[in-house]
């Protein structure tokens, strides 16, 4: 087994639950080569999720993914994608809860859309997607005007 990479993402719902997540991540093994916080803009969402253009769920979910923070990180392991999908648990957080109770879906996820993080599905998506994330221009504004939490 060879050593690769995948982009893994913590999705705007799960922002309380970035350290657990990143926890999660340390203690499965993986190394975190690279971490970077963005919002999107619609055009990043839309763009990120092209291959789901015209399905029935596409403009909820660029307006949930553009809605507050993204946390985004590339992973290395040996078997870096199918190791993160496994951790990561079904797409839609209640089929998780059944199938994959300890997932990070079922633990911080709520439904087929509010999944809490983003996996590649391939090494070819996972260079596409770094490539793409950690090009995307800083908008400091941005970070600092979420609507869904309140600064303490
Ligand atoms: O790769 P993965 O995130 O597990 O699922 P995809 O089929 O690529 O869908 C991307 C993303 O779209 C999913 O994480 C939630 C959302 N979504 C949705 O809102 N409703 C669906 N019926 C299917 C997917
Ligand atoms: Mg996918």
């Amino acid at each position: 087994a060879e050593r690769g990479r995948t982009f893994a993402m913590i999705k705007p719902d799960a922002y309380n639950h970035i350290g657990k997540i990143v926890d999660r991540i340390l203690e499965a093994g993986f190394r975190i080569s690279n971490i970077r916080m963005v919002r999107f803009s619609t055009e990043n969402a839309r763009q990120f999720y092209a291959e789901h253009a015209g399905k029935p769920f596409y403009d909820g979910l660029v307006g949930f993914m553009s809605s507050d923070v993204v946390v985004g990180m590339e992973l290395v392991a040996v078997d870096a994608v199918p190791k993160w999908r496994s951790l990561m648990g079904p797409t839609n957080s209640n089929t998780a809860r059944n199938d994959a109770p300890t997932s990070i879906r079922a633990t911080f996820g709520t439904d087929g859309q509010r999944n809490a993080t983003h996996g590649s599905d391939s090494p070819a998506s996972a260079n596409r997607e770094i490539n793409f994330f950690f090009s995307i221009p800083s908008n400091t504004a941005a970070l600092n005007n979420c609507t869904c939490c309140v600064i303490k």
